[in-house]
């Protein structure tokens, strides 16, 4: 950005917590000036909510900047403090996953279930030589199994990473490659969209081209016919015939949980590593904080799939440690119906949902009479995370999914951040539709200009983050110096030597006049039109904002006078006629309607509506093929895409150019 980002969008709306829920929330507005006071002493109660086999020397070590060590000195077992404590403590019986399969069988696993699997899982892992510090693979589909690998490797200090089950052989290869992995842990296949979805022949792809792999590990859950080789194991042999006694380890505060892969929207994937300490400390807290989890009474259900940072910390790690009662579900949202998602909080009676800006705009789409269909009464609390949620969306989940009077919130994190670091406290922030609001208690935010001065209230620039905080990356595996360059070098010490360091986490952002922060999509999604920034949030928000469209997406094209021009991508909502003059007339009302509620800048040179638009398997829109269609070029690299027809489709209409 050459100068700071234009700054458009004018929302004022303005919710308070119910009072019931302000005056029994489990964080209070208090938590925000006793973090202020002491930031570390801070962090150190909320470690203090885990369990630690060894008490840690000091909470921070920041000496070697900015390599981060927290609670050094400290050991503990993840697992353990997922499962085993709550065992422990009488709270066996407790049903820890309502797992729903998508063709509608169920199981229900109770905290002993889990635990017994997992350690039955985890002496399989050591039968089968992994010891502590190996990598093991993971790549299932959304079965219990998937957060018993997950505890298993944690439980015997091995690190997993996990990849989604539905990228390709090659995403898959270089992952196991790039990790070294030792075992896969993989299944037949799953259920998506009514069939079974093999994952077994493209795991035997990656593996004849990774020498590190001396075992698979394979789960059936479809019960088709699936090749086999002597690295092969079936999970029910092996596994589920292991002894059920295992006593966890601790491990030391900083050893390596997981890597994770971020998909990156052009670069090579970057394996973002976690460590134990740090990462469960404040994994655990955000659940309880900002989803002001009541492990006792409440029915949490986070929709994302495990190989998604969310699926780590708010499936797995987060809610389990607290000892939560969740539900977990296999498929897909339309699977054999729209409604099956709201089929699934009706009865399980959800009292917490989390979910992502693209399943509300997807909902909006399909129309209100769906959710209406369905007794959602249970629902007490609703959130949002993945991308900017566009204030009408945002409204309209409050209002057809929560009764007109839930509280949202928008959380902003990152696969690097770990856990949630922007977000209302549900019971103190008046929220606003569109704004993450404010850092959490012990986060530091700020939103900075070119030269990293901190910009004024109704400003503009880039999101940075300046203390370091404990779920914090530790660095990139394998790759010290591009973890460096890539978060640390653009604004403070890696520029500047002898200055603090600052994280740049590569979003847009403003703060408002209250000095609240609205994000505003990646930095490279930004357009240059004329010489003003224009973020691609507010002019999709803009288009949202309009009756007739659900969904948009925005891209900056080049444009022969204006430098780039806005490109627009609409998904009309549920009963919208599109067709022939009636199709012509709403472009032409769209171009006004943006015109009028952001400015003339704003104004998209075209207007393309389009049945779907391309997206990550977590939901985020892929605007960089857009730019491809929108600037006639073929297509880049596709395959963190979670449906490649789409882009088919969109090319097509595409045709004729401008
Ligand atoms: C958790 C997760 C990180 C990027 C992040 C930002 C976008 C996530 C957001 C949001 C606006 C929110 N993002 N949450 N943007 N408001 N509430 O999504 O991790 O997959 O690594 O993506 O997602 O652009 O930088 P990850």
């Amino acid at each position: 950005m050459s100068e700071a980002l234009a700054n458009l969008l004018n929302e004022t709306r303005q919710f308070p917590p119910p009072a019931e829920l302000a005056a029994n929330a489990n964080v209070k507005a208090d938590a925000y000036a006793e973090a202020e006071r002491d930031r570390l002493g801070f962090w150190e109660r909320q470690a203090d909510r885990l369990t630690w086999a060894k008490r840690w020397d000091q909470v921070l070590d920041w000496s070697n900047a900015p390599f981060a060590k927290w609670f050094v000195g400290g050991q503990l077992n993840v697992a353990y403090n997922c499962l085993d404590r709550h065992v422990a403590g009488g709270r066996g019986d407790k049903v820890a996953i309502h797992w729903e399969g998508e063709p509608g069988d169920t199981r229900t696993l109770t905290y002993a279930d889990l635990h017994k699997l997992t350690c039955q899982a985890a002496n399989a892992l050591t039968d089968l030589g992994v010891v502590a510090g190996d990598r093991v693979a993971i790549y299932l589909p959304m079965i219990p199994e998937a957060a018993v690998a997950m505890l298993a490797c944690a439980r015997i200090g091995a690190t997993h990473s996990v990849v989604f089950g539905g990228f390709s052989a090659d995403a898959l290869t270089n992952r196991i490659q790039d990790a070294t992995a030792k075992v896969v842990i993989t299944s037949d296949g799953g259920f998506r969209r009514g069939k079974p979805s093999a994952l077994k022949p493209t795991v035997d792809e990656a593996v004849a081209n990774c020498p590190s792999v001396e075992h698979v590990l394979v789960v059936r859950r479809t019960g088709e016919e699936v090749a086999w080789s002597a690295k092969d194991h079936w999970w029910h042999e092996k596994v589920e015939t292991a002894s059920p006694e295992h006593t966890a380890q601790p491990f030391d505060a900083e050893h390596p949980l997981f890597i994770l892969y971020t998909s990156g929207t052009t670069a090579r994937p970057k394996g973002i590593l976690h460590t134990t300490g740090g990462y469960l400390t404040q994994a655990s807290y955000t659940a309880h904080a900002v989803f002001d989890l009541k492990p006792e009474t409440d029915v949490y259900w986070c929709t994302a799939d495990i190989g998604w940072v969310t699926g780590h910390s708010y499936i797995v790690y987060g809610p389990l440690s607290n000892g939560a009662t969740q539900v977990m579900y296999e498929g897909t949202p339309d699977t054999p119906h729209k409604g099956r998602f709201w089929e699934i909080v009706d009865k399980y009676k959800v009292t917490i949902l989390y979910t992502a800006p693209t399943l509300i705009r997807t909902m909006m789409k399909w129309g209100e009479d769906i959710p209406a269909g369905y007794d959602l009464s249970s629902l007490r609390l609703l959130g949002s995370v993945g991308e900017p949620i566009n204030p009408e969306a945002w409204i309209w989940y409050r209002q057809h999914v929560g009764r007109g009077e839930l509280p949202v919130v928008d959380t902003w994190w990152q696969t690097e951040t770990g856990a949630i670091m922007i977000s209302p406290l549900p019971g103190v922030t008046e929220a606003k539709p569109g704004s993450a609001m404010t850092a959490l208690p012990g986060i530091v935010a700020d939103v900075v200009d070119d030269q990293g001065q901190s910009v004024p209230n109704g400003g503009g620039g880039y999101l940075v983050l300046k203390e370091p905080w404990p779920s914090m990356l530790r660095t990139i595996w394998g790759d010290d110096n591009r973890f460096i360059e890539t978060y640390w070098s653009r604004f403070g010490a890696g520029a500047n030597a002898g200055g603090e360091w600052v994280y740049f986490a590569g979003d847009g952002a403003k703060k408002d006049d209250d000095g609240h922060i609205w994000l505003l999509g990646r930095v490279d999604d930004v357009m240059l039109v004329s010489g003003h920034n224009i973020s691609t949030t507010e002019v999709e928000s803009a288009l949202v904002s309009h009756p007739s469209v659900a969904e948009a997406a925005v891209v900056g094209a080049t444009d022969p006078t204006t430098g780039q021009a806005i490109v627009a991508f609409a998904i009309p909502r549920g009963n919208t006629d599109t067709s022939g003059a009636a199709g012509e007339q709403l472009i032409a009302d769209l171009r006004n309607h943006v015109a009028k509620t952001l400015g003339p800048i704003a104004k998209p040179r075209q207007i393309m509506l389009v049945p779907e638009l391309p997206k990550t398997r977590s939901g985020k829109i892929m605007r960089r093929l857009l730019r491809d269609v929108a600037e006639h070029r073929s297509l880049g690299d596709v395959t963190t895409l979670q449906d490649s027809s789409v882009m088919e489709l969109i090319s097509a209409g595409m045709g004729g150019g401008k």
